[in-house]
């Protein structure tokens, strides 16, 4: 009697960018072979650099899983353009093939968050030139010291 060798299961996912700016949207595209149509896959979001939280996307879970179709499960997250400095972050997603995230069957590369927010504007001052002739209680106009009336 023959028997056949059965054909390995295997896994891969791909993130559409692995360098990523604040706004933008990353799709991550998960590829199987030889897997069950409709098998549930899980995934997770892995905190290499920083802190990743629920706050850096504005859309999108840290985990979450799907059934296979075609060989094939995509979901996307995009980061939150906050107002937040940061710093770069990284993180990878990683592929399990059970809820309790025990076999592990695939990792994205490194991706890195750009931060590229900017913080919320803060005052400026402009240093003012001084003028020796002028008190300061005076508005200087073109070099020049102009006394304010009040209104009376
Ligand atoms: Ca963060
Ligand atoms: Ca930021």
């Amino acid at each position: 009697m023959l028997y056949q060798t059965p054909a390995v299961p295997s896994y891969s996912i791909t993130p559409s960018k692995t360098s990523i700016n604040e706004g933008e949207t990353l799709t991550t595209t998960v590829t199987t072979s030889n897997v069950a149509q409709g098998t549930t896959l899980y995934w997770i979001i892995d905190e290499h650099t920083g802190t990743i939280n629920a706050a850096d996307f504005s859309s999108g879970a840290l985990s979450g899983s799907d059934t296979t179709s075609n060989n094939t499960i995509t979901f996307s997250h995009t980061i939150a353009a906050d107002a937040t400095t940061e710093g770069e972050e990284k993180f990878i997603i990683k592929l399990y093939t059970d809820s309790g995230y025990t076999n592990n069957v695939a990792n994205t590369s490194l991706i890195s968050i750009n931060d590229t927010s900017q913080p919320p504007s803060s005052p400026t001052y402009v240093l003012s030139a001084f003028f020796p002739i002028c008190n300061r209680q005076y508005l200087v106009f073109a070099n020049k010291c102009c006394i304010f009336k009040d209104k009376t």
